[in-house]
Protein backbone atom coordinates (compact mmCIF):
# COMPACT_ATOMS: atom_id res chain seq x y z
CA UNK A 1 0.00 0.00 0.00
CA UNK A 2 1.02 3.51 -1.24
CA UNK A 3 1.88 5.97 2.18
CA UNK A 4 -1.81 7.13 2.64
CA UNK A 5 -1.28 10.67 1.69
CA UNK A 6 -6.06 11.65 1.43
CA UNK A 7 -6.42 15.06 1.88
CA UNK A 8 -2.87 16.61 1.07
CA UNK A 9 -3.66 17.28 -2.51
CA UNK A 10 -7.41 16.79 -4.33
CA UNK A 11 -4.70 15.41 -7.75
CA UNK A 12 -2.62 12.96 -5.16
CA UNK A 13 -5.48 11.14 -4.15
CA UNK A 14 -6.69 11.19 -7.34
CA UNK A 15 -3.46 9.52 -8.86
CA UNK A 16 -3.68 7.17 -5.62
CA UNK A 17 -6.99 5.81 -6.62
CA UNK A 18 -6.52 5.07 -10.53
CA UNK A 19 -3.33 3.22 -9.30
CA UNK A 20 -5.03 1.08 -6.61
CA UNK A 21 -7.94 0.68 -9.01
CA UNK A 22 -4.90 -0.80 -11.52
CA UNK A 23 -3.67 -3.03 -9.20
CA UNK A 24 -7.09 -4.47 -7.49
CA UNK A 25 -7.85 -4.74 -11.24
CA UNK A 26 -4.18 -7.13 -11.82
CA UNK A 27 -5.11 -8.86 -8.80
CA UNK A 28 -8.48 -10.02 -9.99
CA UNK A 29 -6.98 -10.96 -12.99
CA UNK A 30 -3.86 -12.92 -11.68
CA UNK A 31 -6.60 -14.50 -9.60
CA UNK A 32 -9.10 -15.54 -11.68
CA UNK A 33 -6.77 -16.96 -14.78
CA UNK A 34 -5.10 -18.59 -12.80
CA UNK A 35 -8.23 -20.40 -10.60
CA UNK A 36 -9.51 -21.28 -13.62
CA UNK A 37 -6.11 -22.83 -15.19
CA UNK A 38 -5.63 -25.01 -11.83
CA UNK A 39 -9.77 -26.05 -12.12
CA UNK A 40 -8.35 -27.79 -15.87
CA UNK A 41 -5.75 -28.63 -14.89
CA UNK A 42 -7.10 -30.78 -12.34
CA UNK A 43 -10.47 -31.63 -14.06
CA UNK A 44 -8.41 -32.44 -17.63
CA UNK A 45 -5.51 -34.17 -16.45
CA UNK A 46 -4.74 -37.79 -18.54
CA UNK A 47 -6.31 -40.18 -16.54
CA UNK A 48 -4.70 -43.44 -18.28
CA UNK A 49 -2.13 -44.25 -20.27
CA UNK A 50 -4.00 -44.83 -23.23
CA UNK A 51 -6.44 -41.82 -23.17
CA UNK A 52 -6.69 -40.02 -26.86
CA UNK A 53 -5.73 -36.44 -26.69
CA UNK A 54 -9.27 -34.05 -26.78
CA UNK A 55 -10.23 -33.21 -30.11
CA UNK A 56 -10.82 -29.35 -29.40
CA UNK A 57 -12.12 -26.95 -32.14
CA UNK A 58 -12.06 -22.91 -31.74
CA UNK A 59 -15.03 -21.16 -30.70
CA UNK A 60 -15.74 -17.91 -32.44
CA UNK A 61 -18.34 -16.68 -29.37
CA UNK A 62 -15.66 -17.44 -26.98
CA UNK A 63 -13.08 -15.36 -28.80
CA UNK A 64 -15.11 -12.75 -29.18
CA UNK A 65 -16.38 -12.59 -25.56
CA UNK A 66 -12.51 -12.81 -24.56
CA UNK A 67 -11.73 -9.73 -26.90
CA UNK A 68 -14.33 -7.33 -26.89
CA UNK A 69 -14.30 -7.59 -22.57
CA UNK A 70 -10.34 -6.87 -22.05
CA UNK A 71 -10.69 -4.08 -25.39
CA UNK A 72 -13.61 -2.55 -23.05
CA UNK A 73 -11.93 -2.95 -19.96
CA UNK A 74 -8.72 -1.07 -21.29
CA UNK A 75 -10.54 1.65 -23.21
CA UNK A 76 -12.52 2.80 -19.34
CA UNK A 77 -8.84 2.20 -18.12
CA UNK A 78 -7.88 4.90 -20.86
CA UNK A 79 -10.17 7.81 -20.01
CA UNK A 80 -10.25 7.42 -16.33
CA UNK A 81 -6.35 7.64 -16.23
CA UNK A 82 -6.28 10.69 -19.15
CA UNK A 83 -9.05 12.07 -16.83
CA UNK A 84 -6.73 12.61 -14.20
CA UNK A 85 -3.49 13.16 -16.30
CA UNK A 86 -5.34 16.35 -18.26
CA UNK A 87 -6.24 18.04 -15.24
CA UNK A 88 -2.72 17.19 -13.61
CA UNK A 89 -1.51 18.86 -16.82
CA UNK A 90 -3.50 21.72 -16.73
CA UNK A 91 -2.96 24.47 -14.12
CA UNK A 92 -6.03 26.99 -13.19
CA UNK A 93 -6.12 30.43 -14.63
CA UNK A 94 -5.97 32.47 -11.50
CA UNK A 95 -2.24 30.14 -10.03
CA UNK A 96 0.48 31.91 -7.89
CA UNK A 97 3.40 31.72 -10.39
CA UNK A 98 6.86 30.62 -8.88
CA UNK A 99 10.21 30.53 -11.46
CA UNK A 100 12.13 27.33 -10.07
CA UNK A 101 15.44 27.04 -11.21
CA UNK A 102 17.72 23.66 -10.94
CA UNK A 103 21.40 23.81 -10.76
CA UNK A 104 23.78 21.01 -9.51
CA UNK A 105 22.80 20.15 -6.67
CA UNK A 106 20.19 22.72 -5.12
CA UNK A 107 17.05 23.94 -6.18
CA UNK A 108 15.91 27.91 -6.00
CA UNK A 109 12.18 29.47 -6.40
CA UNK A 110 11.97 33.04 -7.69
CA UNK A 111 8.83 34.84 -6.51
CA UNK A 112 6.36 37.17 -8.16
CA UNK A 113 7.60 40.13 -5.77
CA UNK A 114 11.65 39.20 -6.98
CA UNK A 115 12.39 38.03 -3.91
CA UNK A 116 14.59 34.32 -4.04
CA UNK A 117 14.84 31.65 -2.02
CA UNK A 118 16.82 28.63 -2.02
CA UNK A 119 15.92 24.81 -0.64
CA UNK A 120 12.70 25.87 0.86
CA UNK A 121 9.71 27.10 -0.81
CA UNK A 122 6.73 28.43 1.17
CA UNK A 123 3.39 28.17 -0.21
CA UNK A 124 -0.09 29.27 0.81
CA UNK A 125 -2.50 26.35 1.44
CA UNK A 126 -5.67 25.85 -0.77
CA UNK A 127 -4.14 28.20 -3.45
CA UNK A 128 -3.37 26.51 -6.91
CA UNK A 129 0.75 27.19 -7.84
CA UNK A 130 2.17 27.00 -11.02
CA UNK A 131 6.04 26.39 -11.01
CA UNK A 132 7.96 27.57 -14.22
CA UNK A 133 10.86 25.30 -14.49
CA UNK A 134 14.63 25.50 -16.14
CA UNK A 135 18.10 24.23 -15.54
CA UNK A 136 21.15 26.21 -14.85
CA UNK A 137 22.88 22.89 -16.06
CA UNK A 138 22.38 19.10 -16.52
CA UNK A 139 18.67 17.29 -16.77
CA UNK A 140 16.97 17.18 -13.37
CA UNK A 141 13.01 16.55 -12.02
CA UNK A 142 11.50 18.35 -9.45
CA UNK A 143 9.36 15.84 -7.22
CA UNK A 144 6.92 16.30 -5.06
CA UNK A 145 6.33 12.53 -3.59
CA UNK A 146 3.01 13.80 -1.70
CA UNK A 147 1.62 15.43 -4.25
CA UNK A 148 2.44 12.45 -6.86
CA UNK A 149 3.34 15.25 -9.49
CA UNK A 150 6.89 15.66 -11.14
CA UNK A 151 8.30 17.08 -13.96
CA UNK A 152 11.59 16.69 -15.74
CA UNK A 153 13.80 20.61 -15.74
CA UNK A 154 15.75 21.01 -18.70
CA UNK A 155 18.14 23.52 -19.66
CA UNK A 156 17.34 26.28 -22.64
CA UNK A 157 13.77 24.82 -22.23
CA UNK A 158 11.33 25.44 -19.60
CA UNK A 159 8.70 23.28 -18.04
CA UNK A 160 6.28 23.72 -15.37
CA UNK A 161 4.19 21.73 -13.04
CA UNK A 162 0.86 22.74 -10.75
CA UNK A 163 0.03 21.31 -7.29
CA UNK A 164 -2.41 22.92 -4.85
CA UNK A 165 -2.03 21.83 -0.97
CA UNK A 166 -4.92 21.36 1.07
CA UNK A 167 -3.02 20.85 4.38
CA UNK A 168 -0.51 23.18 5.65
CA UNK A 169 2.88 21.05 6.83
CA UNK A 170 6.19 20.12 5.37
CA UNK A 171 6.50 17.99 2.35
CA UNK A 172 9.70 16.80 0.55
CA UNK A 173 11.30 18.16 -2.78
CA UNK A 174 13.06 15.41 -4.53
CA UNK A 175 15.50 15.72 -7.87
CA UNK A 176 14.31 12.38 -8.99
CA UNK A 177 16.37 11.91 -12.59
CA UNK A 178 20.32 11.23 -11.57
CA UNK A 179 22.46 14.53 -12.36
CA UNK A 180 26.37 13.55 -11.24
CA UNK A 181 27.62 13.14 -7.68
CA UNK A 182 25.20 14.51 -5.42
CA UNK A 183 22.27 14.10 -6.55
CA UNK A 184 20.75 12.33 -3.44
CA UNK A 185 21.71 15.21 -1.33
CA UNK A 186 19.41 18.15 -3.96
CA UNK A 187 16.51 17.78 -1.36
CA UNK A 188 14.23 20.97 -1.28
CA UNK A 189 11.24 21.55 1.71
CA UNK A 190 7.91 22.86 0.65
CA UNK A 191 6.43 24.65 3.77
CA UNK A 192 3.06 25.10 3.54
CA UNK A 193 1.45 27.78 5.47
CA UNK A 194 -2.34 29.20 6.38
CA UNK A 195 -2.76 32.72 5.21
CA UNK A 196 -1.71 34.43 8.27
CA UNK A 197 1.69 32.72 8.34
CA UNK A 198 1.65 33.82 4.45
CA UNK A 199 1.41 37.33 4.96
CA UNK A 200 4.00 37.38 7.28
CA UNK A 201 6.04 35.30 5.40
CA UNK A 202 5.38 37.79 2.68
CA UNK A 203 6.46 40.85 4.38
CA UNK A 204 9.79 38.75 5.40
CA UNK A 205 8.56 39.68 9.41
CA UNK A 206 9.34 36.57 11.81
CA UNK A 207 7.29 34.70 13.64
CA UNK A 208 5.05 35.50 16.46
CA UNK A 209 6.76 35.70 19.66
CA UNK A 210 10.35 35.75 18.00
CA UNK A 211 12.85 38.25 18.03
CA UNK A 212 14.22 39.38 14.51
CA UNK A 213 17.28 37.26 14.02
CA UNK A 214 20.52 39.21 13.69
CA UNK A 215 22.71 40.13 10.84
CA UNK A 216 25.32 36.96 11.77
CA UNK A 217 22.34 34.82 12.21
CA UNK A 218 20.90 35.58 8.90
CA UNK A 219 24.42 34.94 7.55
CA UNK A 220 24.58 31.62 8.87
CA UNK A 221 21.18 30.54 7.53
CA UNK A 222 21.96 31.64 4.22
CA UNK A 223 25.09 29.97 4.56
CA UNK A 224 23.12 26.99 4.75
CA UNK A 225 20.77 27.62 3.01
CA UNK A 226 22.76 28.63 -0.05
CA UNK A 227 24.85 25.16 -0.10
CA UNK A 228 28.37 27.80 1.18
CA UNK A 229 27.79 24.95 3.49
CA UNK A 230 29.19 21.95 1.11
CA UNK A 231 32.12 23.81 0.44
CA UNK A 232 32.83 26.18 3.28
CA UNK A 233 33.62 24.32 7.07
CA UNK A 234 33.25 26.76 9.71
CA UNK A 235 35.84 24.91 12.09
CA UNK A 236 39.18 25.28 9.85
CA UNK A 237 38.86 22.01 8.14
CA UNK A 238 39.08 22.34 4.15
CA UNK A 239 36.44 21.02 2.17
CA UNK A 240 36.07 21.89 -1.10
CA UNK A 241 36.76 25.59 -0.88
CA UNK A 242 38.82 27.26 2.25
CA UNK A 243 36.97 26.92 5.64
CA UNK A 244 35.89 30.60 6.87
CA UNK A 245 37.09 30.35 10.43
CA UNK A 246 39.01 33.48 11.05
CA UNK A 247 39.70 34.50 6.99
CA UNK A 248 38.37 38.15 8.36
CA UNK A 249 41.26 40.58 8.41
CA UNK A 250 43.60 37.53 7.44
CA UNK A 251 46.05 38.13 4.41
CA UNK A 252 45.27 35.94 1.72
CA UNK A 253 47.46 34.76 -1.39
CA UNK A 254 46.44 34.22 -4.70
CA UNK A 255 47.56 32.48 -7.44
CA UNK A 256 48.28 35.14 -9.40
CA UNK A 257 51.14 35.91 -6.76
CA UNK A 258 48.60 38.65 -5.27
CA UNK A 259 48.23 39.34 -1.99
CA UNK A 260 45.64 41.32 -0.03
CA UNK A 261 43.68 41.58 3.50
CA UNK A 262 40.51 40.00 3.69
CA UNK A 263 37.76 42.24 3.76
CA UNK A 264 34.14 43.43 3.01
CA UNK A 265 34.82 44.31 -0.65
CA UNK A 266 36.76 40.71 -1.36
CA UNK A 267 33.79 39.15 0.56
CA UNK A 268 31.14 40.66 -1.96
CA UNK A 269 33.21 40.21 -4.76
CA UNK A 270 34.45 36.81 -3.99
CA UNK A 271 30.67 35.52 -3.68
CA UNK A 272 29.87 37.78 -6.97
CA UNK A 273 32.87 37.15 -9.32
CA UNK A 274 34.31 34.16 -7.54
CA UNK A 275 36.50 33.95 -10.64
CA UNK A 276 38.34 37.29 -10.49
CA UNK A 277 40.63 36.34 -7.60
CA UNK A 278 41.32 32.48 -6.94
CA UNK A 279 42.92 31.70 -3.68
CA UNK A 280 46.21 29.72 -3.80
CA UNK A 281 45.80 26.30 -4.28
CA UNK A 282 42.18 25.78 -5.08
CA UNK A 283 42.72 26.16 -8.96
CA UNK A 284 40.80 23.13 -9.69
CA UNK A 285 37.38 23.59 -7.55
CA UNK A 286 34.90 26.08 -9.45
CA UNK A 287 32.53 28.09 -6.91
CA UNK A 288 29.50 29.15 -8.97
CA UNK A 289 29.27 33.09 -9.00
CA UNK A 290 25.64 34.06 -6.49
CA UNK A 291 25.08 37.12 -9.06
CA UNK A 292 21.47 37.76 -9.01
CA UNK A 293 20.55 34.95 -6.42
CA UNK A 294 22.19 36.60 -3.14
CA UNK A 295 21.05 39.94 -2.93
CA UNK A 296 23.12 42.96 -1.46
CA UNK A 297 20.95 43.12 1.84
CA UNK A 298 21.92 38.94 1.79
CA UNK A 299 25.84 40.13 1.53
CA UNK A 300 26.22 41.93 4.31
CA UNK A 301 24.51 39.32 6.81
CA UNK A 302 27.43 36.88 5.16
CA UNK A 303 30.42 39.18 5.49
CA UNK A 304 28.92 39.82 9.14
CA UNK A 305 28.67 35.66 9.75
CA UNK A 306 32.68 35.86 8.55
CA UNK A 307 33.55 38.07 10.67
CA UNK A 308 31.83 36.38 14.03
CA UNK A 309 34.04 33.12 13.18
CA UNK A 310 37.29 34.62 14.57
C1 LIG B 1 31.15 24.23 -5.09
C2 LIG B 1 31.88 24.71 -3.93
C3 LIG B 1 31.60 26.12 -3.44
C4 LIG B 1 30.42 26.68 -3.05
C5 LIG B 1 29.01 26.06 -3.12
C6 LIG B 1 30.73 27.98 -2.55
N1 LIG B 1 32.06 28.22 -2.65
FE1 LIG B 1 33.04 29.87 -2.04
N2 LIG B 1 34.79 29.12 -2.75
C7 LIG B 1 34.95 27.88 -3.29
C8 LIG B 1 36.33 27.71 -3.68
C9 LIG B 1 36.91 26.47 -4.35
C10 LIG B 1 37.00 28.90 -3.34
C11 LIG B 1 38.47 29.21 -3.58
C12 LIG B 1 38.72 29.52 -5.03
C13 LIG B 1 38.32 30.93 -5.38
O1 LIG B 1 38.88 31.87 -4.80
O2 LIG B 1 37.45 31.08 -6.24
C14 LIG B 1 36.01 29.77 -2.75
C15 LIG B 1 36.27 31.03 -2.23
C16 LIG B 1 35.37 31.78 -1.50
C17 LIG B 1 35.71 32.97 -0.75
C18 LIG B 1 37.10 33.53 -0.58
C19 LIG B 1 37.66 32.79 0.62
C20 LIG B 1 39.08 33.07 0.97
O3 LIG B 1 39.56 32.46 1.94
O4 LIG B 1 39.75 33.87 0.29
C21 LIG B 1 34.56 33.42 -0.18
C22 LIG B 1 34.38 34.64 0.72
C23 LIG B 1 33.50 32.51 -0.57
N3 LIG B 1 34.03 31.52 -1.37
C24 LIG B 1 32.18 32.64 -0.19
C25 LIG B 1 31.18 31.74 -0.53
C26 LIG B 1 29.79 31.91 -0.16
C27 LIG B 1 29.25 33.06 0.67
C28 LIG B 1 29.12 30.86 -0.68
C29 LIG B 1 27.63 30.57 -0.62
C30 LIG B 1 26.75 31.65 -1.00
C31 LIG B 1 30.09 30.03 -1.38
N4 LIG B 1 31.32 30.60 -1.27
C32 LIG B 1 29.76 28.85 -2.03
C33 LIG B 1 33.99 26.90 -3.46
C34 LIG B 1 32.63 27.09 -3.19
CU1 LIG C 1 19.17 17.10 -9.86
Amino acid sequence: MPIDVSGISEIGTRVDQVQMALIWLMAFCFIACNAVLIYFMLRYRRKSANQPTADLRGSHFIETVWTLIPTIVVIIIFFYGINVWSDMRTPPEDSYQINVKARQWSWSFEYPDGRVEATEMVVPVDTPIKLNMVSEDVLHSFFLPHFRVKEDVVPSQYTYLWFEAKKTGDYHIFCTEYCGKDHSAMLGNLKVVDEEAWQRWLRNEPEPGQAPLSPEQRGEKLWEKWGCKGCHSTDGSVVLGPSFKGIYGKEEHFESGESLVIDDNYIRESIYSPQAKIVKGFTNQLMPSFQGQLKEDDISDVIAFIKSLQ
